[in-house]
């Protein structure tokens, strides 16, 4: 085959460029590796800056593929500087004969794609045609140093430096007036370094970021042992685990430990020296606001103790966004060099830029002389180097023109209209958010197999469909939207780059979830792939994750309990179990006051619990009912979405009990609910409410409860009834409904579950009834407006749908929310899963419209 048409060409030869010639070469696949400097190595060729550093420790930040590296290279120091690095990618290069494989001081200048001959053409800048079945882009996240965007830059005559394209032979600052820009990871690296040079240094930040000790030194011991011990367990460990560093997740909530001992946890973590120490002290410091300000006042006061002038520690301090939302950094002696008589900090933001002169910078109300600037001003990251060369796919789109409000991709992988394409550590996988290493020996396995299984079945293309590559989208934004990434100016959300459209480019799911995904896509034929041939085409559909990415979390930990099914246990035993289970949830925001009570219901007293905002009143009221199945639960069983819902919606709330199955069965629950809402009606005034704005509301059984005191009440003279709540209701005693089948398993309440409630409460002959089954009710006119909230992996979703379709036909103004990726159970987590906050959001605002 000649040079000039290849089975592949890949772009950069970092390390993911390296890795996937040797793999292709392994699996016989003709290739040509393009890069446009003059050795390999990708960022770790290009950053040649004072103090350039991985931040990753050497145990976790080398290549796995080639166990003998093991033995032949022993790294120097816990954390590698730059020449080390470099010289492992040389090494690992000419082990491997690399270097005859990559075309070097070679760019990329234009890639078309035709599907006429199902091959890409790469233009390179030496004026070569290159066609290739495939094309990959190993060009790095963090390659596209941002355009200045400084007024005046190119006004200056002394020398400028760029910590992204640092000279090869150093730069000396001796006795130098230097001004450096920015306060990213790579000015926290380098101003230590400059500063022990020049006679004088202004350092110029816009934002103070987090930095941590990096206490340099050799190797952890302790990753050192476990790497002796068993490579292979730890290597896995890390391939699954979040961030691509086998790190045991934290299962303590910052907010549940008292101060001292948060302080001594912190204070453990950041002796550490290791960059991810801090952020996994606690489980809840990516999601949770409060969470997060333990462990950002923690570093403010280490700040505080390091620098000694307090206006300068004070400048130096993060506010205003969470730890880790922009790249936390790693320094030596960062903090310290503030000490120094002849080291300044500038804060632009009272003294901002006015311009770069000839000589210097004119800045707040100063203009001072430079020998030096130097730019620590970042990259246009993640996408910047992917879309810098026109990749024109099919019909002559290009990814820059597709891209223009947001990077689209399949897996971070490929991309709708340009097929066969595919890109290493892409926006919308880990990328950035990992240990570059893991994520890239994924990435490039994932291509090599999908190529050889594509030769082995005759296939010469493989594009995504536009429903997977949606999919993706939304499944990126619900893992980001239950994080504290989105409201921060950083350059994960493209922040930094004006004119960049902001979504957080990558993905936050984490490592081990992001692998399994791309193994099952594989699994299931390609799943929302379609793939061509001249013998056969396939496409399999679909959408590879949609439920919420917290509760797949705690499906995924409730799995792993192994708990017998509630349907193999006695109802008496049942009810122990969900109270067990009740004691250990968080309880929920505080109310302004909670009454229990009895009230009387059709055959006796029943208990309730009223809770009242803490506003002034009257408030209107909401009469509650809870789940449970018929079986279990009582009127303190829902209380964290009880709480949430008199908060939220600033209503008062009576959570009523009524009597179970079986010793109580059908139709005592629906004849208590309805004796439960008149006696509130007829009490309304007394108790402090507002009589002409009662709603009824319930959950699960509790919404079946709810939806037949709703007909009750139409049928029987009032209450007169402002509206009805009803989140994951049963409706429908048939269970003919398809979501049954769909969801029968898996998700908590289950299809034979719902067998076992059912057979606990009404006779076959009775679940006809309307007053078990609302949706069988002759008629749905006349009836309050309601809200129905359905749970996409709930075996009552179409049931529930059904019931709001029906309403909605009968005429009864109807709110329907179809939540996507919950289950029967997740949406009444209060304080456990973010993604359920929305859905109850909704449910509240629906209360506040219900009474205008
Ligand atoms: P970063 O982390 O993007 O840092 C760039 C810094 O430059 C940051 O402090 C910026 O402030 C600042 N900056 C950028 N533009 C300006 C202008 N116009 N005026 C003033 N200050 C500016 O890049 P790094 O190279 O340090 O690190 C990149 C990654 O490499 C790092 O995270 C590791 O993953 C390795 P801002 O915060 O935007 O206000």
């Amino acid at each position: 085959m000649s040079r000039s048409d290849v089975d592949v060409v890949v772009v950069g030869a970092g390390f993911a460029g390296l890795y996937l010639l040797h793999e292709l070469r392994e699996n016989g696949f003709s290739s040509r590796v393009l890069e446009t400097g003059d050795d390999v190595g990708g960022t770790w060729y290009w950053n040649r800056y004072p103090g350039a550093r991985c931040d990753i420790s050497t145990t976790d930040y080398q290549f796995t593929w080639d166990p003998e590296l093991h033995d032949e290279w022993s790294w120097s120091e816990k954390h590698a500087t730059q020449p080390e690095i470099l010289r492992y990618a040389q090494h690992v290069a000419r082990k491997h004969d690399l270097y005859s494989g990559i075309d070097f001081e070679t760019r990329v200048v234009g890639a078309v794609w035709s599907d006429e001959s199902r091959k890409w053409t790469i233009t390179t800048s030496k004026g070569e045609n290159i066609t290739c079945r495939h094309y990959v882009m190993a060009t790095g996240c963090l390659s596209m140093p941002k355009e200045p965007d400084i007024p005046g830059t190119d006004r200056y005559k002394g020398p400028v430096y760029v910590t992204g394209r640092w000279p090869h032979d150093g730069v000396d600052f001796t006795g130098q007036r230097v001004a450096v820009i920015g306060t990213g990871s790579s000015a926290i690296q380098s101003i230590p370094l400059i500063a022990e040079q020049a006679a004088e240094l202004v350092v110029f930040q816009r934002t103070p970021n987090f930095s941590v000790p990096a206490h340099n030194g050799p190797q952890p011991a302790d990753r050192v042992a476990r790497l002796r011990e068993d490579r292979g367990a730890y290597e896995a460990e890390a391939r699954l685990s979040t961030s691509g560093v086998p790190i045991q997740p934290s299962t303590t909530s910052a907010l549940a430990v008292a101060p001292d001992t948060a302080r001594e946890m912190l204070e453990t973590a950041w002796q550490r020296g290791e960059l991810l120490a801090l952020g996994a002290t606690f489980m809840d410091v990516g999601i949770s606001r409060p969470a997060n300000e333990v462990v950002s006042d923690f570093i403010r006061s280490k700040i505080a103790s390091i620098v000694k002038d307090p206006k300068t520690a004070e400048l130096l301090s993060p506010r205003g966004y969470p730890f880790g939302t922009k790249r936390p950094c790693m320094d030596t002696n960062y903090y310290q060099t503030f000490n120094l008589p002849h080291v300044r900090l500038v804060d632009l933001n009272t003294d901002p830029i006015r311009s770069i002169t000839e000589t210097g910078i004119d800045f707040g109300s100063e203009s001072r002389e430079f020998d030096a600037i130097v730019y620590a001003t970042g990259f246009d990251a993640m996408t910047g180097a992917i879309v810098a060369v026109d990749i024109e796919g099919r019909d002559g789109m290009t990814l820059k023109k597709k891209w223009a409000n947001g990077p689209l991709t399949y897996l971070g992988l490929t991309s709708v209209g340009f097929p066969n394409l595919f890109m290493i550590t892409g926006p919308g996988s880990p990328s950035v958010l990992s240990n570059m290493m893991v994520s890239i020996e994924q990435h490039v396995e994932w291509i090599r197999d999908t190529l050889v299984s594509m030769r082995e079945e005759g296939f010469e293309t493989i594009e995504p469909t536009p429903r997977a590559e949606e999919g993706w989208r939304a499944h990126c934004e619900d893992c980001a939207s239950i994080t504290l990434f989105q409201d921060t100016n950083s350059w994960y959300m493209g922040a930094n780059v004006p004119g960049k459209p902001r979504v957080l480019f990558p993905y936050i799911g984490g490592v081990g979830r992001y692998r399994k995904i791309c193994d099952e896509v594989t699994a299931r034929g390609f799943l929302g792939f379609e793939l061509t041939g001249s013998v056969a085409t396939r496409c399999n559909d679909g959408v590879v994750r949609e439920i919420q990415p917290d509760v797949e979390s705690v499906l995924e930990m409730m799995a792993t309990l192994g708990l017998p099914p509630i349907e193999a246990m006695s109802p008496v035993e049942a009810r122990a179990f969900s109270e067990a289970s009740s004691a250990v949830r968080p309880p929920g925001p505080a109310v302004g006051e909670m009454i229990d009570g009895s009230l009387p219901g059709e055959a006796g007293p029943l208990e309730y619990r009223l809770y009242r905002p803490a506003s002034g009143g009257p408030h209107p009221v909401v009469v509650y009912f809870h789940g449970g199945g018929w079986v279990f639960g009582s009127h303190v069983s829902d209380d964290p979405l009880c709480r949430d819902l008199c908060v939220q919606a600033d209503v008062a709330i009576v959570s009523v009990n009524y009597r179970h199955a079986p010793e109580d069965r059908f139709p005592a629950a629906a004849l208590d609910g309805y004796a439960a809402l008149r006696w509130v009606a007829a009490n309304a005034a007394s108790l402090g409410f507002d009589p002409a704005r009662i709603a009824v509301a319930g959950w699960s059984a509790g919404g079946n409860v709810a939806a037949v005191a709703a007909q009750m009440a139409r049928d029987n003279g009032g209450p007169e009834l402002r509206g009805q709540l009803l989140l994951t209701p049963v409706t429908d005693g048939s269970r003919q409904h398809q979501s049954h089948t769909d969801n029968a398993d898996g998700y908590i309440l289950t299809k034979s579950l719902m067998e076992w409630f059912w057979n606990h409460y009404a006779d076959p002959a009775d679940r006809s009834n309307p007053l078990a089954s609302p949706l069988l009710a002759p008629d749905l006119s006349g009836l309050p407006p309601a809200m129905v909230v359905t749970a996409q992996y709930d075996p009552l979703r179409d049931e529930g749908d059904a019931y709001a379709e029906a309403l909605s036909a009968a005429g009864v103004h109807v709110e329907h929310l179809r939540a996507k990726g919950h289950t029967h159970t997740s949406i009444t987590m209060v304080d456990m899963l973010p993604s359920s906050v929305p859905p109850r959001r909704a449910m509240a605002s629906a209360l506040r419209r219900f009474f205008g």
